[in-house]
C-alpha cells in the first residue's frame, strides 16, 4: 500500500520536477512567494513537500513534523509582512518548509551537517529565525514578548509588526506554554498562536489538554457573524482597546452559551479561531488574512496531519517522526549494517528497567514525552499501570516521581541531559533536599551530535555536582549502567542520578547478571607511569583508545559525587601528572571537582582537564565534534605524550 502511495506520489511530482521548472525554483525568499496568486499556493506545497521528503531521505532529520506544517508555513508567509513580522516556531523541528522558503532552499541538503544550516531554526542563521528553537514550550513565552516589544515600539513609531507562534498540541503539554497563555492574556500586542494539532508529540499526545482539543469544537457560522460584527463595532469607534476585553468577554460567553462549550483559550480572555483545517491553504490564507489585524492575543486552532502526504508516516508518525536514511522509491528505512553490534544504551536501559520491575513491585518509570526515545515503552508495554508518560514536563516528572518516592515507590525517572535543565529547582527542591528515593537517569549526556547546541547534554555534571546529597554516577559501559541501575534502587541510596549518551556502547556480552557497586568507588582499569588519565562515563573507552601504548595509567572515577577519595589519593601520590576527561563542560564538572579535591587535601599535581568548551558546541557526527573539541582518541593521547614531556 505504502510502496504504491509513494509511486504515485514519485509518479506525479518527481518527473514534473525534473523536467519541468517548478515554482519553488523561483522562490528565493517569502517576497517571491507573495509574488504568486493564491491559486498556485497548492502547488508550492506539492512541490516543497517533495523536496523535503527527497531531502531527507539522504539526509536524514526531522521528517514527519514538517510534512505536516507545510501548508501552514506556505500560508504565514504569504500572508504576513516576514521576517519584519515574526514567526516563533516551537521546537523548530516542522520549519524545514520554512528553511527552504526563506533563502535556504539550496543549502538544505546541509541540514544538520556539520557546518551546514542549522538543525532548528536559530536567528544566527536567518534573519526570519526569530527565536531560539530546540527546547518545547517557550513560543508562546517569546512571541509574547515580541508582541510587547512591538507595541511598545510602535507607541514611537507608529507601524506595530505582528508576532506569531506555531505550537504543536505535544509542546503544548508544556508548563511554559501555559505561563505564556496565562500571561498572553494581557497584552495589546499583535499576538497570534497558531496550535497545530495533530495529536501526536513524538509518541502519542497524553493528558487532559489532549482529550480537551479534540472534544474542542466550534461553529464556523458564529465564527464568521464575529469576525463581521467585531469588524463593523471597530470602524464606528464602538469598540476599542479599553473595551475590547469586556467585549471579547461578552461575546465569548454567549458563545460558550450557544455551543454549550467551555472554551479554556476563552475563558483566559484569547481569541479563540478554528478548530479548522490545516491542510486547506487557500482557506488558510483566507482565515489568516482576516484574523491578522486583530490586535490582543488570540488562537487559531488547526487540525493537521503528522506526516502528511507520506503514507508511511501517516500511519507511524513515532516512527517517522525522525526516520533516519530511508529509500525513496520503496519506502523502507535504511537500517544500519552489522548484526553484531553492541546495543544503544537507552535499549540497555530499557530491558534492564523492565528487568528490575518485575523483582521490584515498587518501580514505577516516568519520562517526560520520550517513551520510545528512552526505550521506556519496554517497560510501558509490560507494565502499563506502572510507567508515566506526563508529557513534556521535565520538571513535572521530577516532582511528580518526588511525590511517589515520598510514599513508598521508586520511581526511575528518565530525561535527556539538555531537557533536565528544567527541571534543575524541582531536582533541588522536591528530590534531593529529602533525599528521596528518585532515580533519575539523564540519556543523551553529552555530545549528542547532528541535534546540536540546544540537544548537548553539556552541564548536568557541573550543574548537579553542587547539590548536596546526590549520588551522581556515569557507566563506562552496558554492564554497568546495569550495575549502576540495580544499585539504585536498593534500599537507603536517596537521590540517585544516572548519566549516559545517546547511541551504542561498546559490549555485545552486555546482559550480565546485576551487581550491587559500592557508592563513590571509581577503579582503576590500567596501571601505568607518569600521567594518570581520569575519565568519567563511556568517554573513557576513547580514552583506554588513546592510552595504548603510552605507558599511562587510566582510572574510571564512576562516580563525580560522592568522590573517590582513596583512589584520588593514590593518583596524588603516585603520579607528577593527570589528564581528566569528560564528555560535559570543561567548568565546573568531573576535572574541577578534581583539582578541588587537590587543592583542598594539599596536593599539586600537574592537571590538564578535557573536556567541553566554554562555548555552545555546534552539530555534526559524534566523531566530528570529538574532533573539534579535543574529545577524540588522537587529540587524548597528543595530550598524554605532552604531559609526559612536561612531567620528566
Ligand atoms: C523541553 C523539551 N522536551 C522534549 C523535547 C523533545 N521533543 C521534540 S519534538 C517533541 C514533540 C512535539 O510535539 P508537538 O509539539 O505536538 O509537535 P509535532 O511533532 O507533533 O508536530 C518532543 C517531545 C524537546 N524538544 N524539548
Amino acid at each position: 500500500m505504502f510502496r504504491f502511495s509513494l509511486f504515485i506520489f514519485i509518479c506525479i511530482f518527481a518527473p514534473e520536477m525534473q523536467e519541468k521548472e517548478t515554482l519553488l525554483q523561483h522562490i528565493d525568499s517569502p517576497e517571491d512567494l507573495r509574488k504568486l496568486p493564491v491559486e498556485q499556493l497548492p502547488q508550492v506545497c506539492s512541490e516543497l513537500r517533495a523536496l523535503i521528503i527527497e531531502e531527507c531521505a539522504h539526509n536524514p532529520g526531522h521528517l514527519a513534523s514538517s510534512l505536516g506544517a507545510v501548508e501552514l508555513t506556505v500560508a504565514l508567509h504569504y500572508v504576513f509582512s516576514t521576517p519584519d513580522d515574526r514567526i516563533v516556531w516551537d521546537v523548530g523541528h516542522q520549519a524545514y518548509g520554512h528553511k527552504i522558503l526563506t533563502g535556504r532552499r539550496d543549502q538544505f541538503s546541509t541540514n544538520r551537517k556539520f557546518h551546514g544550516i542549522r538543525p532548528f531554526p536559530s536567528p544566527e542563521e536567518s534573519p526570519y529565525d526569530s527565536f531560539a528553537c530546540g527546547h518545547a514550550s517557550n513560543s508562546i513565552s517569546a512571541a509574547l514578548g515580541m508582541a510587547t516589544a512591538a507595541a511598545l515600539e510602535a507607541r514611537a513609531e507608529g507601524v506595530e509588526r505582528k508576532v506569531v507562534a506555531v505550537i504543536g498540541d505535544g509542546a503544548m503539554s508544556g508548563g511554559l506554554a501555559y505561563e505564556g497563555l496565562n500571561n498572553a492574556s494581557e497584552t495589546t500586542g499583535n499576538l497570534l498562536i497558531v496550535l497545530n494539532d495533530n495529536n501526536m508529540s513524538i509518541d502519542r499526545s497524553v493528558g487532559g489538554m489532549k482529550h480537551y482539543l479534540l472534544r474542542l469544537q466550534t461553529s464556523g457560522t458564529y465564527n464568521r457573524w464575529r469576525f463581521s460584527t467585531a469588524k463593523r463595532l471597530w470602524r464606528w469607534g464602538i469598540l476599542n482597546d479599553s473595551r475590547r476585553r469586556a467585549v471579547i468577554r461578552f461575546s465569548n460567553s454567549l458563545k460558550s452559551l450557544l455551543t454549550h462549550q467551555q472554551n479554556v483559550f476563552e475563558g483566559m480572555d484569547i481569541r479563540y479561531f478554528g478548530p479548522t483545517d490545516g491542510h486547506d491553504v487557500v482557506a488558510l490564507v483566507d482565515i489568516l488574512r482576516r484574523i491578522k489585524d486583530m490586535r490582543g492575543p488570540k488562537l487559531l486552532h488547526l487540525h493537521t496531519v503528522k506526516g502528511k502526504g507520506l503514507v508511511v508516516a501517516e500511519k507511524s508518525p513515532t516512527i517517522w517522526h525522525a526516520p533516519g536514511k530511508f529509500d525513496v522509491e520503496s519506502g523502507e528505512r535504511i537500517s544500519e549494517a552489522g548484526a553484531e553490534q553492541p546495543p544503544k544504551f537507552q535499549d540497555v536501559f530499557g530491558k534492564t528497567l523492565l528487568e528490575l520491575a518485575r523483582e521490584n513491585s515498587k518501580i514505577v518509570g516516568v519520562t517526560p514525552a520520550m517513551p520510545t526515545g528512552c526505550s521506556m515503552n519496554i517497560m510501558m508495554s509490560h507494565f502499563p499501570e506502572r510507567t508515566f508518560d506526563v508529557g513534556i514536563a521535565e520538571g513535572h516528572a521530577v516532582t511528580f516521581s518526588a511525590g511517589m518516592a515520598k510514599d513508598g515507590l521508586q520511581p526511575f525517572c528518565n530525561i535527556y541531559s539538555a531537557f533536565a535543565q528544567r527541571a534543575y529547582d524541582n531536582i533541588i527542591h522536591d528530590a534531593a533536599l529529602l533525599r528521596l528515593p528518585v532515580v533519575l537517569c539523564l540519556d543523551r549526556a553529552g555530545l549528542v551530535g547532528e541535534d546540536g547546541p540546544t540537544h548537548h547534554g553539556a552541564f548536568d555534571l557541573a550543574a548537579l555536582r553542587c547539590i548536596p546529597g546526590l549520588t551522581i554516577a556515569s557507566p563506562y559501559d552496558e554492564v554497568e549502567l546495569r550495575n549502576l541501575m540495580y544499585t539504585a534502587q536498593l534500599e537507603g541510596k536517596g537521590t540517585f542520578v544516572i548519566r549516559y549518551p545517546r547511541g551504542r556502547g561498546s559490549r555485545t556480552d552486555w546482559h550480565q547478571p546485576m551487581q550491587e557497586l559500592p557508592i563513590g568507588r571509581g577503579r582503576r582499569l590500567r596501571d601505568g607511569k607518569d600521567v594518570a588519565v581520569i575519565t568519567l562515563g563511556p568517554i573513557g573507552t576513547e580514552a583506554a583508545r588513546a592510552i595504548e601504548g603510552t605507558g599511562a595509567a587510566h582510572y574510571d572515577l564512576r562516580f563525580l559525587k560522592p568522590l573517590d577519595e582513596e583512589l584520588l589519593r593514590e593518583v596524588a601520590e603516585r603520579f607528577p601528572c593527570i589528564l581528566t576527561v569528560e564528555d560535559g563542560c570543561r567548568i565546573g564538572g568531573m576535572g574541577s571537582a578534581i583539582v578541588e579535591w587537590m587543592s583542598d587535601h594539599g596536593y599539586s599535581p600537574k592537571i590538564r582537564r578535557l573536556g567541553l568548551p566554554d562555548n555552545f558546541v555546534e552539530h555534526g557526527s559524534v566523531s566530528q565534534l570529538r574532533q573539534l573539541v579535543g574529545l577524540d582518541a588522537e587529540s587524548i593521547r597528543h595530550e598524554i605524550e605532552h604531559l609526559k614531556e612536561q612531567g620528566n
